[in-house]
């Protein structure tokens, strides 16, 4: 049986005070979020782990092709051999490859070569971008609009993750190709982030930075 090409959307349409009410709650809960670098060495949940991949595979993607993968590592074993390669590049970026100017805006946050929480977070989420899939008839196709579409889904699975009471970093070792060998990913999937995932270690600190407030990042005709 085929199934129906369209089918009718399920959309409740709120009152405004409802909304302007949803918007404000979101908003105050989103603006906590913070990218934690010390976190506490606890396992969480698995099933929260679970229904945020979830939600992150709702995102829109370029023809619907949802060009993601999320590797979800919990495995000490894994999660050593990743902070080894990880903190080899890291000393390459730190002593050699980054500018002066890169290093200065770095500052405010305090980073280093070092990254322990590689290991002490429970989960580590390689999440990888697919530029082309193998489509019925086995041929290569390219994927639409991937970095867009990934960048999207990791929004999201960000957002889920903080909504559930987890915290998050976006780690991206430059250049982070070992994530294809120690991850068994294909080597035409493109590393896009490590998210780094648990709860932040009690008493931890972070930069104060501040956010841009709205009449600085949008106009409005
Ligand atoms: N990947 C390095 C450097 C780094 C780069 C940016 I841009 C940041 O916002 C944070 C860190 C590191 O993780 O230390």
């Amino acid at each position: 049986m085929n199934a129906e090409a369209f089918i009718p959307l399920e959309f409740e349409r709120l009152p405004e005070d409802a909304m302007c009410q949803e918007a404000r709650a979101f908003y105050q809960r989103m603006r906590r979020r913070r990218s934690v670098r010390d976190f506490a060495p606890d396992p969480v949940p698995m099933e929260v782990i679970h229904e945020a991949l979830r939600t992150a595979g709702t995102a829109p993607s370029g023809a619907n092709k949802q060009p993601w993968h999320f590797a979800v590592v919990t495995s000490p074993a894994v999660k050593r051999e990743i902070r080894i390669a990880a903190e080899a590049e890291e000393r390459e970026f730190y002593e050699r490859r980054a500018s002066e100017e890169w290093l200065a805006d770095l500052a405010p946050l305090g980073t280093d070569d070092q990254k322990p929480f590689l290991e002490t977070a429970p989960v580590l989420i390689g999440i990888f971008l697919q530029k082309f899939n193998s489509g019925h008839d086995g041929g290569k196709h390219k994927n639409y609009y991937t970095s867009e579409s990934v960048g999207i889904a990791t929004g999201m699975l960000i957002s889920a993750l903080h909504m559930a009471g987890l915290a998050t970093l976006t780690h991206t070792p430059s250049p982070m190709k070992f994530l294809n060998t120690i991850l068994k990913r294909p080597t035409d999937e493109r590393p896009y982030i490590l998210l780094v995932v648990g709860y932040p270690k009690a008493g931890t600190k972070v930069p104060n930075i501040e956010k841009l407030p709205l009449d600085q990042t949008s106009s409005f005709f």
